[in-house]
């Protein structure tokens, strides 16, 4: 559907807005007097949150890609039906694949002044099941109120139970990785994905950053908080449905090797993932449904 089309069927003045970005995407931006978002169509890709009166809390690569396909770098990626390298072909795309074509919208809904929803679905189809032989329905709605949520649901519209890995995997933007901590996961168990073994290890405190950091948290339900000095702010992670927490930064080595990551934008952001990833892989039964969110507020 072209943007015209889409601002004619879903457009709501002052609210929610279709417009072509980089790389010709089509674009959504939902505003209230609360803050502002944007949302790719490609990938249901959350690519700006913006509070009001804040700076914005979600980072995004100056080099990323825009094009049908290719991963966004930076935003809120959907990770699915696998989170990371899929677990037999590694020739399959990370992270799944739904992040690399355009999503449908379902509906655009100002439920007050103050807050506003968008969905997104995407589903199987044919030129999906060589990857993954499965079939379902995915949607993902994103919510602009005081606060930012994203939920993934996907439902199993097939005839067999199967298994699912996933990440809302989100980039903040922090002022310097070096000064941050991360607050919530004391106690928790993760594995450290830069050293050759799968032996867990367990958080001692908060989680500080001193070099390229890759570690999924497991059977963990808690909140985190980024809490970043430089920007006098904290940023709030909430989530429901998930069990997984990853954190990544990839430093200066890891950030040299990526195309679509700048050599110095490694300090700018920190990744904390609402997964369900590794040993807390959700199976769906035909039928059902099992949704995934995550909430993202600004505190000082
Ligand atoms: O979630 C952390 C991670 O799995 C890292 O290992 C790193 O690969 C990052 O995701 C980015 O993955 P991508 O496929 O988007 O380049």
């Amino acid at each position: 559907m072209n943007i015209d089309a889409l601002n004619g069927k879903y457009g709501i003045a002052g609210a929610a807005r279709f417009f072509h970005g980089k790389g010709d995407l089509e674009m959504l931006e939902l505003t209230t007097p609360k803050g502002s978002c944007e949302l790719a169509l490609h990938g249901a890709h959350v690519t700006a949150y913006t509070p009001a009166d804040e700076e914005p809390v979600i980072w995004m690569s100056q080099h990323s890609e825009y094009a049908d396909g290719k991963p966004i770098r930076g935003g809120i990626p959907v990770c699915f039906p696998w989170f990371g390298v899929h677990e037999t072909d590694a020739s399959l795309p990370s992270h799944g694949y739904v992040r690399l074509s355009s999503w449908r919208v379902e509906s655009v809904t100002r439920e007050s002044a103050d807050r506003i929803a968008a969905t997104l679905s995407t589903e199987s189809h044919v030129s999906t099941r060589s990857m993954w032989p499965h079939e379902f329905g995915a949607q993902l709605s994103v919510t602009l109120g005081d606060s930012l949520s994203v939920a993934l649901s996907v439902t199993n519209t097939g005839e067999a139970s199967y298994a699912i890995t996933e990440a809302l995997h989100t980039y903040f933007a922090v002022s310097d990785i070096r000064f941050v901590t991360l607050e919530g996961l004391e106690g928790a168990s993760y594995l450290d994905k830069l050293l050759e073994t799968d032996e867990p290890f367990v958080q001692r405190g908060s989680v500080q950053f001193t070099a390229e950091t890759d570690r999924p948290y497991l059977d963990t339900d808690a909140t985190c908080i980024i809490d970043d000095p430089g920007k006098q702010r904290k940023i709030r992670i909430e989530k429901s449905g998930s069990l997984t927490t990853v954190v990544w930064n990839p430093w200066i080595a890891k950030a040299r090797r990526m195309d679509d990551l700048g050599d110095d934008e490694w300090t700018g952001m920190l990744c904390v993932e609402t997964a369900n990833a590794l040993s807390n892989a959700v199976t769906i039964e035909p039928g059902e449904t099992h949704t995934m969110a995550t909430t993202i507020s600004v505190e000082h």
